[in-house]
């Protein structure tokens, strides 16, 4: 590739989506400062008290924009059996053909932003480059966030670099088919005709109608990990929707520990974990995005690709996730939570009262009798990680950081233990293929059914999924197998008989971490069931908890019944992916039946 390469597609791209105005993004400071006061000028940002939250923004969706759109989120390869059963597909042809349709003329009388973006520290040997086209001002904001925007970028590209082109448009132009001028709005978008399309082949996205979150800051989910998984897969390392702890121990040993929970189950919140134990302490290097690659020493080395968080606001606060509150005290953007009177914002758990005279998401005004939620379910903060206060030292480092243990969990109200433990890599690759979770409000659908989300990458996986299982299962052939990482299963929100959950979370979540690095270093605090090794309950610290033992038990309980139902459901799952699904997987399941029955 070339700077000439580069330079036409997007001359293409502009003769296609006829914008008014191309304009380069350098990543620069002015040009942040131009950006946020235009946002301001089209009414989509509205500036915070500068006293309170200096250099923040509040933006209000369309209330029709507001989450990922799983069912129009497309992998387009030239097969089918590529994309697999847990993916859209389109005959790329055909896709092309709409998406040519939709976009033609779709910038009309807005400009046309150019964006080189690095997804990784620039100088890391895992980092990887993208260029996305937009029409939103919010998108070029935000992605200055969440990404390493900069000229630089460029000039790698003239020298060679691949990148991944992103085209982004909210579908909604200020000039008719007419000729005539419309008003913009303050959140334009196309809500009727939304595309997130992914063309793995030849490493392209395309994407239109939404500008919230993962459908239009491109570098996150559609390269990081759509495109990502497809590199990954491709060049032999693996591109995962995951956060990225280091723990350190009272003794000073440091563990690095990636986790995979689905959207909205808990990966910010224990990447800026709080420890309360004693010497023990956890600091955050990502919170949503891993890519690992095996180093020369045989060990996985990991890297957080983003530059900045955009984590779910609901929920996070001051008794539950206290560095989150105190990191987002100045130059964040927030999204569809509420405002208070003095210009702040506010959302459901921030503080345990909410304050009088609210203006909700909509721009409503609410007060605590008005019987709906203040801030959207999937209202979201947006900033740069260099503000998180638990940020680890080592968060940039380009050779990455070597991974002592894999997490993988999900939301299960029943059945699934607080913690179990693997018992090799391969069982390890069983319960990642098999987590499911309820779902959340982070993409549209119904909440809380229950549905298989391998890996916290059902929405993510840019190919067939069963091909997936095989890399992740092979992907111990390139590791010593003496230092494999051990993967291990949790779930924080099992609930009791009146519906509660019943272990605590948050903070004492480090509890679970404790029994983790234990169970790392050998020690004797697990038991055998027929899932794995779940903790012993005297070896779980529950010491200042308000937890009978009777609760304990509950959390820690594997119900052969429930169980031999749930492997039943497993069957019928990997069924589904034909002969793609890897045949070491059922053998998994094979042993996992039969040592439900012995
Ligand atoms: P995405 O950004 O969508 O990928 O979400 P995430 O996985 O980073 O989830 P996040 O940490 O933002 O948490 C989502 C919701 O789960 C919030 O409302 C949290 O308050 C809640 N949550 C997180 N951790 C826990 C926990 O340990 N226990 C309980 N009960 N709730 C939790
Ligand atoms: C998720 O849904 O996993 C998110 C939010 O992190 S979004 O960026 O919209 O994908
Ligand atoms: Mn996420």
């Amino acid at each position: 590739m070339s700077l000439s390469t580069l330079k036409r597609w997007v001359t293409e791209v502009a003769d296609l989506t006829d914008p008014t105005e191309i304009v380069w993004c350098d990543g620069s400071y002015p040009e942040g400062q131009k950006i946020n006061a235009l946002l301001v000028e089209n009414g989509t940002f509205e500036k915070l008290n500068q006293k309170i939250r200096p250099n923040s923004f509040i933006a209000r969706t369309d209330p029709a924009d507001v989450a990922r759109v799983e069912s129009r989120t497309f992998i387009c390869s030239e097969e089918e059996k590529d994309a697999g059963p847990t993916n859209n597909w389109v005959e790329p042809a055909k896709m092309r053909a709409e998406l040519n349709e939709k976009f033609a003329g779709s910038m009309r009388g807005r400009k046309m932003y150019v964006i080189p973006f690095s997804m990784g520290p620039l100088n890391s040997p895992l980092a990887r480059y993208g260029v996305e086209i937009t029409d939103s001002p919010y998108v070029v904001a935000s992605m200055r966030i969440m990404t390493r925007v900069s000229d630089k970028i460029v000039d790698r590209i003239a020298a060679g670099a691949d990148w991944v082109p992103a085209i982004h448009s909210v579908g909604q132009p200020l000039i008719d088919d007419q000729g005539n001028t419309v008003a913009d709005t303050p959140w334009p978008c196309n809500p009727e005709n939304v595309y997130v399309v992914q063309f793995p082949e030849t490493r392209e996205i395309w994407s239109f109608g939404s500008g919230y979150g993962g459908n239009s800051l491109l570098g996150k989910k559609a390269m990081a990990l759509r495109i990502g998984s497809v590199l990954a897969r491709d060049e032999g390392w693996l591109a995962e929707h995951m956060l990225l702890i280091r723990i350190t121990t009272p003794e000073k040993k440091k563990y690095h520990v990636a986790a995979a929970f689905p959207s909205a189950c808990g990966k910010t919140n224990l990447a800026m974990l709080q420890s309360q134990m004693p010497g023990w302490k956890v600091e955050t290097l990502g919170d949503d995005i891993v890519w690992m690659a095996p180093n020369d020493r045989g060990k996985i080395r990991a890297i957080n690709p983003e530059n900045g968080l955009f984590g779910v606001a609901p929920g996070t606060g001051i008794s539950t996730n206290k560095v989150a509150v105190d990191s987002m005290r100045e130059g964040a953007i927030f999204t569809n939570v509420a405002t208070t009177k003095d210009g702040d914002v506010w959302w459901e758990g921030l503080t345990d009262e909410a304050p009088d005279h609210l203006t909700d998401w909509k721009g409503d005004p609410w007060n605590k009798d008005s019987g709906k939620a203040a801030a959207h379910p999937n209202a979201r903060f947006c900033l740069p990680i260099d503000q998180v206060t638990s940020l680890s030292d080592n968060w940039a480092e380009p050779e990455g950081v070597e991974l002592d243990a894999i997490l993988f969990g999900g939301r299960r109200a029943t059945n699934v233990p607080l913690a179990v433990r693997s018992l090799n890599w391969q069982h390890g690759v069983f319960l990642g293929a098999t987590i499911a979770s309820e779902q959340t409000a982070a993409a549209e659908g119904p909440i809380g059914i229950l549905r298989r989300d391998p890996f916290a990458m059902l929405p993510f996986c840019g190919y067939n999924m069963g091909d997936y299982f095989g890399h992740w299962l092979s992907f111990a052939e390139k590791l010593d197998p003496a230092n494999l990482p051990t993967i291990f299963q949790v779930n924080w929100f099992r609930k009791d008989e009146n519906g509660k959950f019943i272990w605590p979370g948050f903070g004492e979540n480090m509890r679970v971490l404790q029994w983790v690095v234990g169970q790392i270093e050998g020690k004797d605090s697990s038991i055998a069931t027929p899932i794995g090794m779940v903790p012993k309950a005297e070896a779980l610290n529950t010491e200042g908890l308000r937890l009978s033992e009777e609760k304990l038990a509950q959390l820690l309980a594997v119900d052969r019944d429930t169980w031999s139902h749930e492997a039943a459901e497993i069957a019928g799952f990997f069924e589904s992916f034909g002969d793609k699904m890897p045949e070491e997987l059922k053998v998994e399941l094979q042993n996992l039946e039969s040592r439900l029955r012995a």
